[in-house]
């Protein structure tokens, strides 16, 4: 029987399971394989519980654009094949999950909903609605961390180097093999197949950021793991840090919209002979990735400068009023109309193909805040943009990076300068020494803004 750690899964309600159909409520983990909350969906399902998969489509969530939908949608339909195979409904209903599925879970008298662990707010709030608003049980599972981040620790961590040792304890019990999802039992019903095409056209998202090449889905995230693994993870530690190197994973977009499970990518970097590349891959996919998960767990205003480290905060209101050598409004920097070649080049890249390499998202950042009036305009301007082209925006991993960038969240306080007090700097100088910048440029710099 499958088995799914009870550490990772919450009731966040108080109500009694009943008979009937037994929902997971898909949200985050958009995937049919190494998936704990479907697994434990599945589990209580049994012999004889009908199992249904059901997703919440919002209108608009969180500056999302055609881009975000088109792959979403698209890896969804996958999804929907993939589990009818196996003899599972699929249903998706049209709203907010506060304002659809409690009707549904009492129209289908069903006898519990299991649902994604997800720390962003507006999650944590239409899971404390729809718990209030059904009388089952309504159950979290952390399906996204490999140590759960409730248990890892119950508290704001302060860095990496403090969550680390917690992370690696636990390590061994939770890096585990995941269960087979099994075809399902007894009488399966039917729901009408989602009609995809329409559910695309009716989308009323911003259509003017188009969607990318990146294929979406559970196969494709697959087999680009199994590329990354056997082609670049040997180069990851040294060249890791150079964008035109393609040492790196390109399996954040899948990891935001649940495509890949992360202990699953942990689980084939960690099969690999260790040396630098599994190593530092493992510290970027686990470590960091974790600490952000916590971050935003514990610090409800998690996109506000009000969520920086005091330190930080004081610094940059000690440089408020030191001059801006650039200053840029919002669309000069959408439309990469700065001086710097280097810069626009990154915004390009982003705004082209939906991706900006790791080590560019920090120069990036911290330019918008050295060429902005303030700090909060400078997040702000960070976090729109991130969230309206990269293809993995919306995710926690995006608001700390920000926030480390502009206010020192995780990191420590560095030499004194201009703008930033003493918040890392970064120049084009240091980008100069790490790889060859004017390939780089010439490569996305003549993409020009227009027609992405
Ligand atoms: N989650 C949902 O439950 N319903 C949606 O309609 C939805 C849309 C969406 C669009 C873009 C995007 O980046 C994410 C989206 N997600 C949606 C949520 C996402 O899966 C994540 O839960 C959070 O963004 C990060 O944890």
């Amino acid at each position: 029987m499958l088995k799914v750690d009870r550490r990772r899964i919450l009731q966040l309600n108080q109500a009694e399971q009943a008979d009937g159909p037994v929902i997971y409520w898909m949200s985050r983990e958009q995937r049919l394989r190494d998936n704990w909350g479907l697994l434990h969906a599945r589990e209580l399902a049994g012999e004889n519980r009908q199992l249904i998969v059901v997703f919440c489509l919002v209108p608009s969530f969180l500056g999302a654009t055609l881009r975000h939908y088109d792959f979403m949608l698209k890896g969804l339909q996958q999804l929907e094949q993939d589990l009818r195979n196996l003899g599972y409904r699929f249903v998706l209903l049209s709203g907010a999950a506060d304002q659809v599925l409690p009707d549904f879970v009492s129209g289908v008298e069903c006898g519990v909903v299991v649902t994604d662990f997800d720390p962003l707010r507006i999650k944590q709030q239409w899971q404390e609605a729809v718990a209030r608003k059904i009388n089952v049980p309504l159950i979290e599972v952390d399906g996204h961390n490999i140590v759960p981040a409730r248990f890892v620790s119950e508290k704001r961590e302060f860095s990496a180097r403090t969550i680390r040792p917690k992370i690696h304890r636990l390590l061994p019990e939770f890096l585990e093999e995941f269960p087979d999802f099994s075809a399902a039992q007894g009488e399966t019903g039917e729901y009408p197949p989602v009609n995809w095409e329409q559910v695309l056209r009716d989308v009323v998202v911003d259509a003017t950021v188009a969607p990318v090449d990146l294929v979406p889905g559970e196969a494709q995230a697959r087999s680009a793991l199994d590329v990354f693994v056997a082609e670049k993870l040997g180069r990851y530690a040294y060249e890791r840090n150079d964008p035109n190197s393609e040492a790196v994973s390109h399996l954040s977009a899948y990891y935001h919209f649940g495509h890949l499970a992360p202990q699953r990518a942990a689980l084939s970097v960690a099969a690999r002979p260790s040396g630098e590349g599994v190593d530092a891959y493992l510290e970027e996919l686990i470590v960091r990735r974790e600490l952000a998960e916590n971050f935003c767990l514990y610090t409800s205003n998690y996109d506000s400068l009000d969520s920086a480290p005091e330190w930080a905060l004081k610094t940059l209101a000690e440089h408020a009023e030191d001059r801006r050598t650039y200053l840029y409004s919002y669309t000069e920097f959408e439309q990469a109309l700065t001086h710097s070649a280097l810069w626009n080049a990154a915004q390009l890249q982003m705004v082209k193909t939906g991706y900006m390499h790791g080590y560019m998202r920090m120069y990036w950042a911290k330019k918008i805040l050295e060429w902005s009036d303030s700090p909060e305009e400078a997040l702000r301007i960070i976090i729109t943009l991130n969230d309206r082209y990269q293809l993995d925006g919306r995710d926690p991993n995006g608001y700390v990076g920000a926030l480390w960038s502009v206010a020192g969240l995780h990191d420590r306080g560095w030499k004194k300068r201009s703008v930033f007090g003493s918040v890392r700097y970064m120049n084009e100088r240091g980008c100069r020494r790490k790889f060859d910048v004017d390939a780089y440029i010439k490569k996305w710099a003549d993409r020009g803004f227009a027609g992405n």
